[in-house]
């Protein structure tokens, strides 16, 4: 069995969103993956309720309790270890993730680690997005799933899909137009990953 270890900081609606859509669509006998662990760096992430809902286990992480990025990169490679089997590599997938990750983790998973990003890569990596794509007078916005590699948000692009920047909209709002396209994109960005891989 091929296992996905999902990684996120928060509401966790795009890990419900996959893990819902390989309870619907099988994954386990279409393509011998489940989805195996969540791991939060915040214990207070909402998404670690619906993932113990589901039965999944679940880890917290808190990087406020290393000393540095790399001490707390490779305590979070220890916790994935278990899932990275010999010939079953896991698929580690950030959702929401929100610490930037140094280059010997990115290096370890590499090809296998993928992030969904909430804009029109490559335009406005990074943080604040939404609001960085009203303030430049964007009249689309969007989403990217990418591969993640060391240099943030720069990664090969996997899906993309665009939304309208209507007039009026606020950063929360087009974030929840955005939000709604993710939940359609990163599961299916996922199946064919596990597809092809
Ligand atoms: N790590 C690498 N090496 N490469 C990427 O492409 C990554 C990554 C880690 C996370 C998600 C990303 C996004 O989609 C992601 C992609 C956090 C920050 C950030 O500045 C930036 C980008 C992303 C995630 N984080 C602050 C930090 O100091 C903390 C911010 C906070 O806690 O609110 O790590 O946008
Ligand atoms: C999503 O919009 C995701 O693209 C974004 O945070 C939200 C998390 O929602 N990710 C980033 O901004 C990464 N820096 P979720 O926790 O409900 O999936």
């Amino acid at each position: 069995m091929k296992n996905i270890v999902i990684l996120i900081s928060g509401g966790g609606s795009n890990m419900a969103a996959i893990v819902k859509t390989a309870q619907r669509e099988d994954w386990a006998a279409r393509y011998g993956a489940r989805v195996a662990a969540v791991i939060s760096n915040k214990a207070s992430a909402a998404g670690l309720v619906f993932a113990r809902e589901q039965g999944i286990p679940t880890h917290t992480l808190d990087h406020k309790t290393f000393a540095s990025r790399e001490a707390f990169d490779a305590a979070l490679a220890q916790l994935i270890a278990p899932f990275d089997l010999p010939g079953q590599p896991a698929l580690v997938v950030l959702a929401g993730f929100m610490r930037i990750l140094t280059p010997g983790f990115t290096g370890q998973f590499q090809g296998r680690l993928l992030n969904i990003h909430p804009s029109l890569l490559p335009a406005f990596a990074g943080l604040h997005t939404h609001q960085r794509a009203i303030e430049a007078g964007c009249q689309v916005a969007g989403v990217t799933v990418h591969q993640v590699t060391a240099e943030l948000d720069h990664g090969p692009i996997l899906a993309q899909a665009v939304v309208p920047v209507l007039v009026g909209d606020t950063a929360e709002v087009l974030a929840a137009r955005v939000l709604t396209q993710e939940h359609l994109i990163y599961p299916r960005a996922i199946a064919r990953w596990l597809q092809n891989n």
